[in-house]
């Protein structure tokens, strides 16, 4: 970890990261409650909301759609990613090289290791070369760290969650960002776990405004650098209305019902 190298994608030292990595990850099915967004330009154009830090993209996607918004929103360079249609124990190809995203114009990059599955080592020794990679290119490192395989009970539990945020400053992120471990408690432990580098935490599957906005919140007051989300932003008819409320409670340090009025 290097203080400030993710200055490129925080405002004030927190970060909304914008992930929309999901025709990969998930494939189209993601995009069925508001088909729009298919088209990768829609979810562009919801970037370029102040409040967005970041978007994180695979290589094809910021090839063919970052040149024409690269004034107006940082990209995050998502390197490796895997598909739902892979059913093996977890594991994520590398995509694209360090070099390629930050002629790109890249910001920072994003990484996914999935710790304690059999693919640990190799992911490891991959996030390793990506990271120094990204050093000499002055880009901010970005760990989704999702401890998860077939050893592992609980990939959301207090005790997972707090070693997945030490194993981001273990390696060298900036960020780690981190399922939420279902209370602030646990958050708060994931948090001291991580010393001085980031953690944000993960958006999962849409919510209702009220109940996104107080993970949100309670998140934010166990110590959370702040939100990468996807689904719990472009899955909704108005996306913009959701980044005001986070854009309060991140940046405001507004209270739910004070977000849920903006
Ligand atoms: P969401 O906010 O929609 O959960 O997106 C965050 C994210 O990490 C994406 O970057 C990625 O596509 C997806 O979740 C992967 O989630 P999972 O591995 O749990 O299916």
């Amino acid at each position: 970890m290097i203080p400030g190298a993710d200055s490129a994608i925080t405002r004030d030292g927190k970060a909304l990261i914008l992930a929309y990595d999901h025709g990969l990850e998930h494939g189209p099915v993601d995009f069925e409650p508001v088909p729009e967004t298919t088209d990768p330009s829609t979810v562009f154009d919801v970037a370029t909301h102040d409040a967005v830090t970041a978007i994180a993209v695979q290589k094809g996607v910021a090839e063919a759609y970052y040149p024409s918004y690269e004034d107006d929103v940082p990209l995050l360079a998502k390197l490796n990613g895997t598909s739902n249609l892979w059913m093996g124990e977890p594991d994520s190809s590398v995509n694209w090289s360090v070099d390629y995203a930050a002629e790109l114009g890249a910001d920072a990059i994003g990484f996914t290791v999935y710790g304690g599955s059999n693919h640990e080592v190799e992911m490891f020794e991959e996030f390793r070369d990506a990271q120094e990679n990204a050093r000499e290119h002055d880009m901010g490192v970005v760990m989704w760290s999702y401890p998860r395989g077939q050893g592992l009970k609980d990939d959301t539990s207090p005790d997972t969650i707090a070693y997945a945020s030490r194993l981001g400053l273990e390696l060298g992120a900036d960020i780690a960002k981190v399922k939420y471990p279902g209370s602030a408690d646990a958050m708060s432990w994931a948090v001291d776990s991580a010393g001085n580098m980031k953690v944000v935490m993960s958006g999962g599957s849409k919510t209702s405004d009220e109940a996104f906005l107080s993970t949100v919140r309670e998140a934010m007051d166990a110590g959370a650098d702040g939100l990468a989300v996807g689904r719990n932003v472009f899955q909704r008819q108005n996306p913009e209305a959701i980044l005001d409320g986070l854009e309060a409670v991140i940046f405001d340090d507004a209270s739910v019902e004070e977000a849920l009025a903006t």
